[in-house]
């Protein structure tokens, strides 16, 4: 039988519960999606701070895990067959939770759901996380115009597209899914954190500004929100 010891980087963050999913995770937009699955599915879990700080991401124990250095990633040590699954990807962590659970990813719409998860994955976050490097982050020192223009209207763009998709729903797919657990952070983290309501057109939206509230109300996402704490 495999031990989680034989993961390295457990060496480094050990388990407390060791028969709990270990999370490696830091409190951002593709970090909370999944501290909030697990919080919306009831499901026990060890939270463990990958710190940017000090370069956790790139230390030699967590690229054991994902040689990608990007958190979110688990460790289950029950598994597909009772074995331990390491797994990275925030979309497919998602996919892999709510089949285990059972939870968020219902048969009935399964591919509508997948598809408006894979709009995220590709489109909104890249999109966004780009925009809040040209438009808050160092990028704004970049004199050219051209590059955070690119991003802003590509954001506007997906913004219009999720306006028009909410129209008459209150979630994305179908009932609340693991596709809304992926996309509302990226909102709030969008006109929070960026502070780019105004200029991506966010602040005269009338369906995206009310499923993010809605999101934001659910006492599941309050808490993974705030996971992994600082300790
Ligand atoms: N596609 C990846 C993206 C993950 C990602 O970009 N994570 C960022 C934080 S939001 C990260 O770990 N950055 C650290 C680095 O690039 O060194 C996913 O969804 O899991």
């Amino acid at each position: 039988m495999t031990a989680l010891a034989d993961f390295a980087i457990t060496h480094k963050w050990p388990p407390r519960n060791p028969d709990a999913i270990q999370l490696y995770s830091l409190a951002t937009p593709n970090g909370v999606k999944v501290s909030i699955m697990l919080e919306e599915c009831g499901l026990p879990y060890d939270a463990h701070l990958v710190d940017f700080a000090t370069s956790d991401q790139m230390s030699p124990e967590f690229l054991s895990l994902n040689p990608n250095n990007k958190i979110p990633a688990i460790l289950d040590p029950n598994g597909p067959g009772g074995k331990p699954l390491a797994l990275f990807e925030s979309g497919a962590i998602l996919v892999y939770l709510a089949e285990k659970a059972g939870k968020f990813l219902p048969d009935a719409n399964r591919y509508e759901v997948i598809q408006w998860l894979m709009f995220q994955m590709g489109g909104l976050g890249p999109m966004f996380g780009q925009l809040g490097f040209f438009h808050t982050f160092a990028g704004k020192e970049i004199e050219d115009p051209r590059p955070k223009e690119r991003y802003r209207a590509e954001a506007e763009r997906l913004l219009k597209v999720l306006e028009g998709r909410l129209e008459g729903r209150d979630w994305v797919a179908g009932d609340y899914s693991i596709a809304d657990m992926a996309i509302a952070p990226w909102l709030r983290t969008l006109r929070d954190f960026y502070k780019a309501g105004d200029i991506t057109g966010y602040d005269t939206l009338k369906n995206v500004p009310a499923y993010l509230e809605q999101f934001l109300s659910r006492p599941a996402v309050q808490r993974g929100l705030l996971v992994p704490g600082r300790g």
